[in-house]
């Protein structure tokens, strides 16, 4: 499991074609990919699949993991490497049982969080945001990169990616505190070059 470049996005973080931009993403060295199709804007139902096949295939021709956001109904059809789950979402334990073959990915963003969830059925988990973000409407308070130490110390056996305003100027730091990879939305999706900012991450 490489989780070292990590791309989310789904159609609302892109104002153009979302397999355009992961085709280059993915052709520019991205290890995985999160479709997090959510939020204003965001397609559903038949549109949602369809594009999810979509980007499902680019990432198959490139090798590169295919991660589910949340919607578990759609990992199977999708044949996704894995299932990103955050607090409000499907409990872990559920989630182990339905897809023991698949990677599954938790959000923790803070303390209080890690202390009520199962942490140890997470294959990895998302830390964050580390920096304020305006990607995500409800995002939670930004934690610094303080908080990958917390987790790396805690829970020294799982991977950890940083998650929130990360972007080809900070992510070093990201790393540097312990995280074994980078996930970013808007650092990819707006960029006006694509190859150098996942070559930078
Ligand atoms: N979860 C926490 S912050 C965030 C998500 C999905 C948004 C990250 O987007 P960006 O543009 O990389 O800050
Ligand atoms: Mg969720």
């Amino acid at each position: 499991m490489n989780l070292r470049k990590y791309f989310i996005m789904g159609s609302q973080n892109c104002d153009h074609d979302p397999a355009t931009i992961l085709e280059e993403a993915a052709k520019a060295g991205i290890t995985a990919f999160q479709f997090r199709e959510k939020g204003k804007g965001s397609l559903t139902g038949k549109e949602k699949r369809e594009l999810g096949f979509r980007l499902r295939d680019i990432c198959a021709r490139h090798h590169v993991m295919f991660f589910v956001n949340d919607d578990i109904e759609l990992a199977e059809p999708l044949e996704a490497d894995g299932i990103h789950v955050g607090q409000d979402d499907m409990r872990l334990d559920e989630l182990r049982e339905r897809f023991p073959d698949k990677i599954i990915g938790l959000s923790v963003s803070n303390q209080h969080e890690v202390d009520s969830s199962p942490v140890h059925l997470a294959d990895y988990l998302g830390a964050g945001p580390i920096f304020s973000t305006s990607t995500k409407d409800d995002a939670k308070q930004a934690v610094g990169t303080e908080w990958i130490k917390v987790l790396k110390h805690h829970y020294p056996d799982i991977p950890i990616v940083g998650i929130g305003g990360i972007n080809e100027q900070n992510a070093a730091s990201v790393i540097n505190a312990g995280a074994d990879g980078v996930s970013v939305i808007s650092a990819i999706t707006k960029a006006e070059n694509i190859e150098a900012v996942v070559e930078n991450l």
